[in-house]
């Protein structure tokens, strides 16, 4: 009798103890039952947000700033490819241990934060993202979880992500950070390229590549330790150490599984759910596109996500001592004006030196449109694409870094008659980066195809303007009172 009943409370408490962890097995089932695609689609405010911004500023900056695209004498090009400073490690084969004695040489004490921030707002920039870490593997904040970092690892000892995260509160700058979630030239062994090859996984052709592999001084840790013990931590450490987040971008994830990215996402959103994800998370992930870097895409209504084209000043993101080829304030305001008549978002990188300097060339330049959208901002900022982005002769394709660097003519001019369109509610805007000499006429604002137009003004000039409207479109006589050297905007009023 009363060993049954003793078998009896024993599979009663069975029982409970089993309906109690079912339970909560159930619930944080629920939890992670959400899909990668429920979760983004809950951003629908950050979203707007994005689109509603336009113009960022990127930041490269790391190790790779002292060698500045010089390695014992010899320019990255006579390494290899690609020629960007921040692949040095990688172009010119550098073992870890020689990479890493780079550290206690970098001092850069005329690194300043509140310049920078100050730099971003006075470019008309709404937002910053800096390289937290970069596919050298060193962070540029205090990592506990490796003290391969700026703070343990240098003589300089501050953490310059959060001096920049502080300083951009101050001016009103949204805050992002760019992770290298699948190269780790440091840590991450072969990146996982040997894990996709034996998977039977298709590879892209970047993969192929092993473009990124370090296969010339691989660490002896598997690519999932690397994982487990490195990446997925520090991705978790930034997200609670700087928890006001608008954007984490992930960068080169050509090795990563579904399921990789797919854990990357979920971390990120647990801990920020608010914040938007580049879609360099990998596997068709991730909140908002990047048509490639310095493209701009030629037919922008195939993608279907928010998207933003990130440009460099000159044909590198690290600091490059001898790349003087810097785009004009004309070619700028180009890339600009091209990417929001076509809905996108501007993300304009400037890479400081190893002394934390910008490069003055940088500087100018962003501040020069800065002055222009001080006048014509309005025409950008909180805009929509309109049906029509274009018009007028002037046909400029910008298809990628290399493409850019390799051009032979690098002449940005435009005519008078070359107009970007934008919209916002019941006003159309038109953007010239020319001014005429006599009257203009822009067509596609005939009335059978935009309706009659009450208010024609540029932006930034009080004079009244003569106008007229017909159906092969709108005349305005512009007033001598010029509002910037480098172009104008109308505000079209119906
Ligand atoms: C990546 C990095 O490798 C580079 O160092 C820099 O950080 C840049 C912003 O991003 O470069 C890429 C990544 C993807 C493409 C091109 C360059 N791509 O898919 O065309």
């Amino acid at each position: 009798m009363k060993k049954s009943y003793n078998i009896k409370i024993k599979s009663l408490l069975l029982c409970i103890a089993i309906t109690i962890s079912s339970c909560s097995f159930f619930k944080s089932k629920t939890k992670n039952a959400q899909t990668v695609a429920e979760m983004e689609a809950s951003k629908s405010q950050a979203i707007e947000d994005f689109n509603d911004a336009k113009y960022g500023m990127f930041i490269h900056w790391g190790l790779y700033a002292i060698p500045g695209g010089v390695w014992k004498g010899k320019k990255i090009e006579d390494y290899g490819r690609p020629p960007v400073a921040e692949w040095i490690q990688c172009t010119a084969q550098i073992p870890r241990d020689e990479y890493a004695a780079l550290a206690p040489q970098f001092n850069p004490e005329d690194f300043d934060a509140d310049a920078i921030a100050k730099l971003a707002k006075d470019a008309g920039m709404k937002y910053l993202v800096i390289t937290s870490k970069h596919h050298d593997g060193f962070a540029m904040y205090h990592s506990k979880v490796s003290d391969y970092n700026i703070v343990d690892a240098t003589p300089f000892k501050r953490d310059v992500v959060q001096e920049l995260y502080d300083a951009c509160k101050k001016y009103g700058i949204d805050f992002g950070l760019y992770y290298s979630h699948n190269i780790d030239w440091m840590d991450g062994n072969d990146c996982g390229y040997a894990d996709l090859a034996a998977s039977g996984r298709e590879m892209n052709a970047k993969a192929k590549r092993k473009m990124g592999a370090n296969t010339w001084d691989p660490s002896s840790n598997s690519f999932q330790s690397y994982l487990t013990n490195k990446a997925f931590p520090q991705v978790k450490e930034i997200l609670t150490q700087f928890p006001d987040l608008k954007t984490l971008w992930y960068d080169m994830p050509h090795y990563l599984s579904p399921k990789q990215s797919a854990d990357f996402y979920k971390l990120a959103y647990e801990l920020q759910p608010n914040m938007l994800v580049n879609s360099r998370v990998g596997n068709d992930m991730g909140d908002f596109d990047i048509p490639g870097d310095n493209k701009i895409p030629k037919d922008h209504l195939a993608i279907t996500k928010p998207w933003q084209t990130v440009g460099t000043t000159n044909n590198s993101w690290g600091y490059k001592s001898y790349d003087h080829d810097w785009k004009s304030v004309k070619e700028l305001l180009f890339w600009l004006t091209e990417i929001v008549s076509k809905g996108g978002n501007y993300m304009l990188n400037i890479g400081p030196n190893a002394s934390g300097e910008v490069p003055q060339e940088s500087i100018d330049n962003l501040r020069a449109v800065g002055n222009w959208l001080a006048i014509n901002g309005e025409a950008i900022y909180n805009t929509r694409k309109w049906k029509v982005t274009h018009e007028g002769p002037t046909v400029l394709e910008m298809n990628g870094t290399h493409d850019r660097a390799q051009k032979k003519d690098k002449t940005i001019s435009f005519t008078p008659q070359d107009f970007w369109f934008t919209q916002k509610e019941n006003t159309l805007y038109a953007i010239a980066l020319e001014y005429p000499t006599t009257k203009i006429s822009i067509k596609s604002f005939g009335s059978t195809s935009v309706g009659t137009i009450k208010s024609v003004q540029m932006l930034g000039v009080t004079d009244q303007l003569e106008w007229a409207q017909t159906d092969e479109g709108l005349q305005v006589h512009l007033a001598k009172n010029r509002g910037n050297s480098h172009g104008y905007a109308l505000k079209i009023g119906f």
